[in-house]
């Protein structure tokens, strides 16, 4: 019998326990899963960011944190955390990432707006381009970058990813380093940011970076917020650089209301929302490392502290 314990908002408990039971005994592990066990005696920390529990150094015995959420930003930097910390990678939340950055880059590839919002009844019958003449590049080519770029590629788009390392995806023009990212950027017609916050990637997107992508290009950002140079991007909106910007992740949220990003008419404002872990396939995921760790077996999706994701 394993001491597994679930430590995150107490809501998110009612979310997970029958999930999580049920991948457990799927997978044919005894545990005893429970929000409030004696540290010394805990196995596995099944934990988000979020929760009360910030000090790791009673947990003696633990063998891993397996973190609900994909971004570690948060946690990375926790000296107590000794023992291999997992980031998620679920399937249910990469599918509701793709959905919505397909979503959002359809949205500016069709110009939807222009007839969803039409006032004064223009009638300029002037059809949009084909994907396989719209260039758009995906910044971060990681578990939902990846599915992304796949997904776009499908409909037609011609796609550019870029990374840290480099990367062979089928089909996608992959780029890495500072070199690859200047070269992504004069093509992008439409960006989508999905990194990780690190140090590496504080204001990757700022005036020298935005001014490097074609003028009137779109943003999307479902990454997080402190990838983009706020008042940069602002500037860049007002002078036509960056046509429209979907943002869904910021430094402060919820974003407040006095925030410039409200108010701009050429910012739509999504509250994280693009995608959430989902309980039944995230517990999937989490157990999987369980029986990894007790089989003696590698685990999967190990956060590099040193490189903060
Ligand atoms: P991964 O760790 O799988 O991928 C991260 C990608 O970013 C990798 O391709 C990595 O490169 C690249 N990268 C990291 N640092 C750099 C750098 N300095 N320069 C260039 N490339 C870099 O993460 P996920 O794909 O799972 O998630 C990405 C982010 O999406 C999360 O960190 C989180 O912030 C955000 N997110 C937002 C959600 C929302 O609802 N808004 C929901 C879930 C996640 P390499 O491949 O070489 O390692
Ligand atoms: C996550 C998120 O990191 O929801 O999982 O942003």
């Amino acid at each position: 019998m394993i001491n597994v314990l679930f430590a995150a908002r107490p809501e998110r408990w009612t979310t997970y326990e029958a999930p999580l039971r049920r991948a457990l005994a799927n997978a044919g592990i005894e545990a005893n899963l429970a929000t409030d066990l004696p540290p010394a005696e805990v196995d596995y920390i099944v934990y988000a960011p979020n929760s009360d529990l910030q000090d790791f150094t009673p947990y003696t015995h633990a063998k891993a944190v397996l973190n609900l959420w994909a971004g570690v930003e948060k946690i990375t930097g926790n000296e107590t955390l000794k023992i291999p910390l997992a980031r998620m990678v679920d399937p249910g939340l990469t599918t509701g990432m793709v959905e919505w950055v397909t979503g959002h880059v359809l949205r500016y590839h069709l110009g939807m707006d222009a007839h969803i919002v039409n006032p004064d009844h223009r009638w300029e019958p002037e059809a949009p381009p084909l994907a396989r003449e719209r260039d758009v590049v995906i910044l971060g080519l990681g578990a939902l970058g990846t599915a992304c770029a796949q997904a776009l590629l499908g409909l037609g788009f011609r796609v550019t990813g870029w990374s840290r390392s480099a990367k062979d995806v089928a089909g996608v023009t992959c780029l890495h380093g500072d070199a690859g990212l200047s070269k992504a950027l004069s093509q992008a017609q439409i960006a989508v940011t999905l990194l990780p916050d690190t140090p590496a990637t504080t204001d990757l997107l700022n005036a020298d970076t935005l001014a490097q992508m074609p003028r009137g290009a779109y943003l999307i950002n479902p990454g997080r917020g402190p990838l983009i140079d706020d008042d940069a991007l602002i500037a860049a909106l007002d002078d036509g650089q960056i046509a429209h910007a979907t943002l869904d992740a910021f430094r402060i949220e919820p974003l407040p209301q006095d925030h410039a990003f409200w108010a701009h008419p050429q910012v739509t404002v999504t509250p994280h929302i693009a995608a959430e872990t989902r309980a039944v396939t995230a517990s999937e995921a989490v157990v999987e490392n369980i029986r990894r760790g007790e089989a003696g077996e590698p685990f999967l999706n190990l956060v590099d502290r040193a490189l903060g994701y």
